[in-house]
């Protein structure tokens, strides 16, 4: 008889029976129910039995290498797809790992299901050292998160499950945490309610589905009340020079919001979140310009300023933190989160809504009398300022993303924070929205990139690119094997300029001695092939336009490295075309 040294004493001792249902496998039949298809896990001794009911079901496994690689890649997923994504987690590390990616989901509205494992109910809050105990997990946790529930009893489970779902499809998304004491995943369950066996819900938040529980469900956000649309509808027809500012909320709304900006005609933006809600070279469109001194003024001199589905965030509207982003106008803003519609502007005329709802009202209204603001000289005249403005840094890496765009169909990009990063926020023009997102935005986190990249591989199918540093990759690079495992050809452009290049500015702008930001980094060939990864060192835009079309086609990730200082980047800038 061999004995595990590693079995903690508090652990339950016994399998259950094949007869029982445990809470475990009760769990993921009600996953499947709410359309889940894709978990995110790094097993341990106290979340196996999650596993147990898993081959029953459709539900993928997928297995990061750190758990902050867990929630970036659910991120990723939910944001390319709009499939919510799904973690298992161990109590103690694993949700101290992954609490840093529910703080960039909560700060970006990304909704996410974390569920975790906790210490048996007997020992809940005892102090008494047991294995991966923390003082209070469920309190640290419910800090980044919309909810955290405890489900102390296998009957509570269908309810705070449902409670979560409710969540994800009520007004402002975000995550939720669910922990199950160790004794209670083991619990029998056959008892309590199964899911009901209609056809399961479709994943995804935002399709059609007729499904009446979907049905049920979406009816939970905001509806416009039809007197607020009238009072808005006024308001626009004595503006003289509105503005439009699209944010994030609106990611799903379909044409209409084109249409809404024509109706208006009215010079629009779009936050890094909105990026391709208005087709490229649309011609009231003004991009995500909105940081910079003549896209600023635009927006200071409208006399009235309709925000739609946008926090008007710092990481959007003030990108440079140098202040001096202002509205003087009437504000009137729709958006489906109450307090959101009050700070950080105080709304002059605020519509509590789902943003497609309220946009097909006031289109409806509109579509016999557009509005004529003349708005497409003052946008062209923008426009034409911020072509003068472009520094040949900009242009090059903005080349450097339209050619990919252009070659790659339907790709997506996925950025950290790093320069071509910083640039395309400003500078690039997305085909359709849910491709272009980035850790720059709300919590601004390194390591994001790689493994969101691979969550949104997997969610969407579609081809994607990483955006990221060579101090940002350094960060989660583990998750290179994962995407070698699953065999995603991935490309990950990796932008290097050997440091914190964006912090080594800062210092050097401040006149402050250059400490910690000249980092060695990786020889990055021999890592991508350990790691099972390919390597390219690309020098030349045609190299590129080769390499592309070959590798994304391929089985494997692939790192690209791009040196800062490459000359072929300037040169391409030189063809770089502003808005198109
Ligand atoms: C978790 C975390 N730690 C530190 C930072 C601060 N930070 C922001 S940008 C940056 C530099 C990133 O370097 P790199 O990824 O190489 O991009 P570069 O600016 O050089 O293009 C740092 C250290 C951060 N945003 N997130
Ligand atoms: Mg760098």
């Amino acid at each position: 008889m061999t004995h595990s040294l590693q079995t903690p004493s508090s652990l339950p001792n016994s399998a259950p029976t094949a007869s029982s249902l445990t809470c475990g496998e009760l769990l993921v039949q009600w996953l499947e129910y709410y359309g889940v298809e894709t978990v995110f896990g790094i097993p341990g001794v106290h979340t196996v039995e999650l596993y147990r009911g898993l081959p029953n079901t459709d539900i993928r496994h997928v297995t990061p290498r750190h758990e902050q690689g867990a929630g970036f890649m659910a991120d990723g997923y939910y944001r390319a797809s709009g499939k919510v994504g799904v973690c298992f987690i161990i109590t103690g590390p694993g949700m101290t790992n992954i609490m840093t990616a529910m703080a960039q989901a909560l700060a970006d509205s990304i909704p996410m299901l974390v569920i975790s494992s906790v210490n048996k109910v007997q020992h809940t809050g005892s102090g008494e050292g047991h294995l991966h105990e923390l003082h209070d997990q469920q309190g640290m946790v419910s800090k980044v998160a919309l909810m955290s529930k405890t489900i102390w009893q296998p009957e509570s489970l269908p309810k705070v499950i449902a409670e979560a779902f409710a969540l994800f499809n009520g007004a402002r998304q975000g995550p939720v945490h669910i922990q199950l004491p160790i004794d209670v995943i083991t619990a029998d369950a056959s008892h309590v309610a199964k899911p009901p066996k209609l056809n399961k819900l479709d994943a995804s938040l935002n399709s059609q589905s007729t499904n009446n529980i979907l049905t049920q469900l979406q009816a939970n956000k905001p509806l416009p009340h039809p007197a607020q649309l009238d009072l808005i509808i006024e308001q626009l027809k004595s503006a003289e020079n509105p503005v439009l500012l699209y944010g994030g909320g609106c990611v799903d709304v379909n044409h209409d919001a084109q249409k809404l900006a024509e109706l208006i005609d009215a010079p629009t933006f779009l936050t890094i979140n909105a990026k391709g809600l208005l087709p490229p070279a649309h011609p009231l469109s003004l991009g995500s310009n909105q940081s910079l001194d003549v896209g600023r003024a635009v927006i200071s001199e409208a006399d009235l300023v309709l925000a739609i589905g946008t926090e008007l965030g710092e990481t959007d509207y003030d990108v440079f933190f140098n202040g001096g982003f202002q509205i003087n106008g009437t504000l009137i803003r729709i958006d489906c989160d109450a307090q959101q519609l009050q700070r950080p502007f105080r709304a002059d005329i605020a519509l509590l809504s789902d943003a497609q709802m309220a946009i097909s009202g006031l289109c409806t209204r509109l579509e016999n009398q557009p509005l004529n603001h003349q708005a497409l000289a003052r946008v062209a005249k923008v426009k034409q300022a911020l072509i003068e403005e472009m520094t040949p840094d900009f242009a090059g890496q903005n080349a450097l993303l339209q050619l990919i765009r252009d070659e790659v169909k339907d790709v997506i990009f996925v950025g950290d924070s790093t320069q071509p990063v910083y640039s395309g926020n400003l500078g690039f023009e997305a085909l359709a929205t849910r491709r272009w997102f980035n850790s720059s935005t709300g919590f601004g986190t390194l390591g994001y990139g790689l493994p969101a990249a691979i969550g949104a591989m997997i969610g969407s199918k579609a081809p994607v690119v990483s955006l990221i540093g060579d101090g940002g990759i350094q960060f989660t690079i583990a998750e290179l094997i994962c995407a070698a495992e699953l065999e995603l050809p991935l490309i990950v452009l990796l932008w290097n300029n050997q440091g914190y290049g964006e912090i080594r500015r800062y210092m050097e702008e401040g006149g402050l001695p250059l400490i910690g930001v000249n980092i060695k980094t990786p020889n990055f060939e021999p890592l991508a092939a350990g790691f099972g990864a390919g390597y390219r060192r690309i020098t030349a835009k045609q190299q590129l336009l080769d390499a592309l079309q070959k590798d994304i086609k391929g089985t494997q990730p692939i790192i690209y490295e791009v040196d800062e200082a490459d000359k072929f980047l300037l040169e391409m800038g030189k063809t770089f075309a502003y808005f198109s």
